[in-house]
């Protein structure tokens, strides 16, 4: 069984971070340790008054016993992280246990049509430029690519010469691949695409664009699509399953009464996901 550790907060309500990337990893048939960088009642995007419990303190302590005891991870997966010193950290964390065949996955999680999330800085946003340089594999969405890179975000005016461009300025921050979320080129489709530097070559994969957006559904197709990768799939095929089950989620969102505003029903869309690995 492969292993990934996974360096976000916890939002203890909310359907985000950790309480998605656990639930969809492990499902997938992968190991998921975690790495707890923050403890928040609720996400912050659209809730008021939350709580945030720093957990920086314990990074480098966790870190340290984990190298003592000899552990070693397939992927580091990395997403909403709190401050300066958190990146720094994860920096390092990734100094310590990648290299090799550890692939380090980062999605930069801090920003969506075009407004980063509260608390954040385009200062804060360039060091995550450079966190993700450090990695193999990023997962941006247009607003998160725009920041890093100190650009003008285009809004929903753009075509796919924009979007390979983006991806290769992304790569220019020294990651291997980069992976574009939420691209739409056309009303009704939306998708992912994708650059491997290292092979010069793009792949992409679209299905269905609903007329609805919902929180969370940048981190069930980070996890989903990680979790892809530790199965072996190629890059176009982690896009599918990772596109395909983001959509089942919202779709089963929109088929419940009860739905919540804050997050996307990815749970009931499991079986789905688990049945695409081809179990
Ligand atoms: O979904 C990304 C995310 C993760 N963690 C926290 C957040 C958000 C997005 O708003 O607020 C605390």
């Amino acid at each position: 069984m492969k292993r990934i550790v996974s360096i976000q907060d916890i939002s203890c309500l909310g359907k985000c971070s950790l309480t998605v990337a656990l639930p969809i990893i492990s499902a997938m048939g992968v190991e998921t340790c975690v790495v707890p960088t923050a403890v928040l009642s609720t996400h912050t995007g659209g809730f008021s008054g939350f709580t945030f419990h720093d957990l920086t303190q314990e990074i480098q302590p966790i870190s340290d016993h984990w190298q003592k005891e000899g552990i070693a991870f397939d992927a580091i997966y990395t997403g909403y992280l709190g401050s300066f010193e958190q990146i720094q950290l994860v920096g390092q964390f990734f100094d310590r246990f990648g290299g090799g065949d550890t692939l380090v996955y980062a999605d930069p999680a801090m920003a969506d049509n075009g407004v980063l999330y509260t608390g954040f800085t385009p200062e804060f946003a360039r060091e995550m430029g450079k966190l993700c340089g450090k990695a193999d594999v990023i997962v941006p969405n247009l607003t998160e690519a725009a920041f890093m890179l100190g650009e003008e975000y285009v809004g929903e005016e753009y075509d796919e010469a924009y979007v390979h461009g983006l991806l290769r300025r992304l790569t220019g921050l020294g990651c291997r691949t980069a992976i574009l979320t939420g691209i739409s080129y056309q009303p009704d489709q939306i998708g992912a695409v994708a650059y491997d530097a290292q092979t010069d070559t793009f792949a992409s994969y679209f299905n269905e664009k609903l007329p609805v957006r919902f929180h969370g559904t940048g981190d069930v197709f980070a996890s989903a699509c990680v979790g892809a990768l530790m199965n072996d799939q190629d890059l176009t095929g982690a896009l599918k399953i990772a596109v395909d089950y983001t959509l089942e989620s919202i779709r089963a969102t929109m088929a419940d009464p009860k739905a919540n505003w804050y997050g996307v029903n990815f749970e009931t869309a499991i079986p789905m996901l688990v049945h695409s690995l081809g179990r």
